[in-house]
């Protein structure tokens, strides 16, 4: 059984099986780990032994380690000195406009949208940083993200961003008449070519489902001020949805009556409603290793829109010559996959900023303290596994993610354009 959820809806949570405590989060994986130790034992499985092996990763990247996907030319977080300040991308010239669109388009706009409080340079009453962080003392939320781009097929990173939800910013603006879409923008050196912009609906904006996480202007990454590399002094994340959507030096907030999602990337074929994908990763592996020493295998992995249930592999050998192959009785045989261990949560005192306790955390439990669903919600974990006595061959490893509703990978969805999750396969020799 399946059923659709809505966006950020909080019971696609629930559904899991939730486990409160530390020490059983770390049974979790230990038991995975012992069934397929006990498969092994029992034949059922190959000559491969699995164990955790070092995770290569840390749970969050460092801000500068983040891959980055930015228009612009200059790129807007090249600019230095007097031209960082002109930009309004320094903490002090800094300022965001929210402004109404007074177009109408019968019949798809006869009303134009209005607001009773605009923001704007002109008048002086842009909003600046200060006054975000104030907002942020009485509304401030904090929550761990992965960044995706739709396009790429590797995760960006994974960050702790907070800032301030969208809702509190546009409460600012007083009230509001015939917006049904709220569109938002970066710097994009005065070159309207280079425009990069998204939106959400009124309702995204505005409300949240219990559990779930609010889209936010964030000005903090893992505890620090949001350099212009990943999108500071502001940046808009929006937490289930693919980079695009997430804004860097933002700078305009646009309210308008036009429903259509016209985000820059939907012009370019996208599907601009895309959420998360559920979805794993293979990191690199030595294309070439020796027979003697056990294989090390370790990547990502992304809990999207559909919760993840499990990750799995599948290891084959390649035997060329057919005969050999029939000899093997390998010809047909179907893939058999094999459940991956993921690491368990990390000692969240060592990984956090020091004034950032988890149960702060959305996602969190609030008392405990502990994350409702691991990997995170929106958020990316690590998988790993270690195979002993493989013979010397060549040998094709494939990884999936199973989301909540049962569909592996690339399942249910193959629309490329929503998200890429192609099943990844690399391959290695042993000699
Ligand atoms: N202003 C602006 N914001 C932007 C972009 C951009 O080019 N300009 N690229 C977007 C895309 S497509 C992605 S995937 C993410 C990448 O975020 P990162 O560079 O912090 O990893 O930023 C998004 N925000
Ligand atoms: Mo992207």
């Amino acid at each position: 059984m399946h059923k659709p959820s809505p966006p950020g809806d909080a019971e696609a949570i629930s559904r899991r099986a939730f486990v409160s405590n530390s020490a059983a989060w770390t049974m979790t994986s230990l038991a995975a780990a012992q069934a397929i130790q006990a498969d092994i034992l029992s034949g059922a499985a190959t000559k491969q032994t699995t164990a955790l092996p070092a995770c290569p990763h840390p749970l969050l990247t460092p801000a500068e380690s983040f891959n980055t996907v930015a228009r612009g030319n200059p790129k807007p977080h090249t600019l230095t000195g007097k031209a960082l300040a002109d930009a309004r991308m320094t903490p002090e010239t800094w300022r965001l406009e929210i402004t109404t669109d007074p177009k109408v388009e019968p019949p798809h706009v006869t009303q134009p949208a209005r607001m009773q409080a605009p923001r704007t340079m002109k008048e002086g009453t842009a909003l600046d940083l200060e006054t975000l962080r104030e907002l942020g003392k009485s509304h401030g939320i904090k929550f761990i993200k992965a960044t995706q781009c739709l396009n790429i097929p590797e995760p960006l990173g994974q960050g702790l961003w907070e800032g301030v939800p969208l809702r509190e910013v546009l409460k600012l603006c007083g009230r509001m008449k015939d917006v049904r879409r709220i569109y938002y923008r970066g710097f994009h050196n005065e070159d309207p070519g280079q425009i990069f912009q998204s939106s959400l609906s009124y309702t995204q904006a505005m409300e949240t489902p219990p559990g779930g996480f609010p889209p936010m202007l964030a000005y903090r990454l893992n505890g620090q001020p949001i350099t212009p590399l990943r999108g500071g002094p502001v940046r808009m994340i929006v937490p289930w949805a693919h980079g695009f959507k997430s804004i860097k030096w933002l700078q305009q907030i646009f309210l308008t009556n036009d429903y259509r999602a016209n985000d820059t990337y939907a012009l370019q074929n996208n599907d601009p409603e895309s959420h998360l994908k559920t979805s794993a990763y293979i990191d690199p592996i030595p294309e070439l290793m020796p027979a003697s020493r056990p294989v090390v295998l370790t990547g990502k992995v992304i809990s999207g829109l559909s919760d993840l249930e499990r990750v799995e592999y599948s290891l084959r050998q390649i035997i060329e010559d057919a005969e050999t192959q029939q000899e093997a009785g390998q010809e047909h045989t179907e893939t058999v996959w094999q459940p991956c261990p993921i690491y368990p949560p990390p000692d969240w005192e060592q990984i956090l900023p020091q004034d950032v306790k988890p149960h702060q955390l959305l996602g969190f439990d609030a008392k405990t303290g502990q994350p409702k669903a691991w990997p995170l919600r929106f958020g990316m974990g690590y998988w790993g596994i270690t195979l002993h006595g493989l013979q010397a061959g060549v040998y094709e490893v494939r990884v999936r993610a199973v989301d909540g509703n049962g569909f592996a990978q690339p399942e249910p969805r193959p629309l490329r354009k929503s998200g890429g999750n192609a099943v990844e396969m690399q391959r290695f020799q042993l000699s």
